[in-house]
């Protein structure tokens, strides 16, 4: 029988060894969230790296670690520690996250990292290529492993290869930076089908396809000589019904059965009733623009001082990468910043910024979403989002206002929200105040078109429509065939 291969970094379960047990926990991130209705359904397999070095796990545990994957549709890929550290931390976040998000500034080019990069992509290549039989399907996510699609093609032509970036893919001029650009695009054009979020990255792409390797572009396919690639744009969605119920399950709890935060939260709102919640809710993340963030708090509060006391900002911020130089930097600002603002405008029975530094469950995400007025998710770059639509998700009764970075990729499907710059803090200022006092029903016209889209295009909708578009593509351009 065919079957679906998903290939990513991380597997949707992450092991924590603690007393010489093993534990698995689902992980955190857009990715998980959005491939776990794919990895559900039908005969599928998913390849990635369990989050455990080699050197981490004991060799008595090896075995019950592989069945315990196999239970959720899991195979590892097994890296050591000095292969995650030039792989993940060196070349993939520190050279490709960077560049492709504009932060050229930061990305490092360094010659060792590359070669991790390219052993480790083999390795993932490998684990493919021992698993696939038939005529099964391939699906490749991410930045992390651009060059497995042309070195799984070189042995098994056959397959149906499809690869999808979760990231923006950055302009030509920024692209071009980039010393191994030649073998980053032969690689992702291994690939039958090479999915974007947005028809921008999707045009930045096959310009640097077109200038960099030279290849004859017809709209949206590649020229290959004996086949054609084809690139199109598939901007995910969310398990939209899964955030709605939630959400109207919460709205019917009755007062004993809610959760603390739950309950703090409503207190709030009883002992103030004109406060209002802003939320912000991001990995912690220099892309996400936190620290910028709390800067347009702090200029909105000075611009417009009668909302002291009455407006609170909740941070929610998710440990993330914090091996790397520039996230424990960025760590350490968010924490001074919201020390110095808190420090300075704080009176005895107003705290303006609530600060969590840590991941939250499902139920607790709803909570705060359900609970906040305004989400306020400003990132200086974003492939997509996927805060916004859950926030969006949640609003049974429609109310409630998005303020959205118009350089996140769910701003194109989003343009009812109050889209921003994220560098302008004038208008985000406005936009705050605007949003503060947005008639109900303005609100509702808003989100209701949204919460429509976001109801029909959703993540399955999403991964049905890759898959589909990859395999008609597949039939009707045979490898074999030579034009
Ligand atoms: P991320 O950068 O991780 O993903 P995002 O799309 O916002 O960003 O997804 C974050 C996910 O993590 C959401 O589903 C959210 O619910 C969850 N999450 C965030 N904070 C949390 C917290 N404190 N506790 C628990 N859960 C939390 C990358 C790209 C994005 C792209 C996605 C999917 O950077 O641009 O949208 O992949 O393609």
């Amino acid at each position: 029988m065919r079957k679906t291969i998903i290939l990513s970094n991380r597997l949707p379960v992450q092991l924590q060894i603690n007393e010489g047990k093993m534990q698995a926990k689902p992980s955190v991130g857009g990715l998980a969230t959005g491939m776990k209705s794919v990895h559900q359904e039908g005969e599928s397999l998913w390849i990635g790296w369990s989050g455990l070095t080699q050197e981490e796990i004991p060799e008595d545990l090896e075995s019950e670690i592989d069945l315990a994957l196999e239970e959720h549709g899991c195979s590892k890929v097994r890296l050591t520690e000095a292969e995650v550290e030039g792989f993940y931390y060196g070349f993939s976040n520190r050279t490709i996250w960077p560049l492709y998000h504009y932060f050229l500034e930061y990305a490092e080019f360094e010659l060792s990292n590359w070669k991790i990069y390219e052993a480790v992509n083999r390795k993932f290549a490998n684990a493919v290529l021992e698993q696939a039989s038939g005529d099964d399907i391939l699906w490749v996510h991410d930045y992390q492993l651009m060059l497995v699609p042309q070195m799984v093609r070189e042995e098994r032509p056959d397959l149906s290869i499809g690869f999808f970036l979760h990231i923006p893919f950055p302009s030509y001029e920024i692209f071009r930076t980039l010393p191994w650009r030649e073998e980053i695009l032969k690689g992702l054009l291994g690939a039958d089908l090479i999915g974007f979020h947005t028809y921008d990255y999707e045009r930045h792409f096959l310009s640097s396809v077109r200038r960099v390797l030279g290849l004859e572009v017809n709209f949206n396919e590649i020229n290959l000589e004996d086949r054609m690639a084809k690139v199109d744009s598939f901007p995910m969605g969310i398990d939209y019904a899964k955030f709605h119920e939630a959400a109207k399950k919460n709205a019917d709890q009755k007062d004993g059965e809610q959760s603390d935060l739950q309950r703090r939260l409503y207190a709030h709102k009883a002992s103030t009733p004109d406060a209002k919640f802003f939320l912000s809710i991001d990995r912690l993340d220099y892309s996400k623009g936190i620290a910028k963030r709390l800067k347009a708090f702090e200029y909105f509060l000075g611009k417009y001082p009668e909302y002291k006391e009455k407006v609170r900002l909740i941070i929610l911020a998710v440990p993330s990468r914090s091996k790397v130089p520039q996230y424990q930097l960025l760590k350490k600002e968010i924490d001074e910043l919201v020390g110095r603002i808190n420090g300075e405008l704080s009176t005895v029975s107003w705290t303006p910024i609530w600060y969590f530094y840590r991941s939250l469950g499902f139920e607790n995400l709803v909570d705060l979403y359900t609970s906040c007025d305004i989400a306020w998710l400003t990132p200086i770059r974003d492939g997509m989002n996927l805060v916004a639509k859950e926030y969006i998700a949640t609003r049974t009764d429609k109310t409630g206002v998005l303020i959205l970075s118009e350089m996140a990729g769910s701003a194109n499907e989003m343009h009812e929200a109050l889209l921003i710059n994220p560098n302008n803090f004038e208008q985000i200022a406005d936009s705050l105040h605007r949003a503060i006092n947005m008639p109900e029903a303005e609100q509702k016209a808003r989100n209701t078109p949204m919460q429509k889209r976001l109801a029909r295009y959703n993540v399955e909708k999403w991964a049905g429509d890759f898959m589909e578009s990859l395999l008609t593509h597949k039939q009707s351009d045979p490898p074999y065939v030579a034009r």
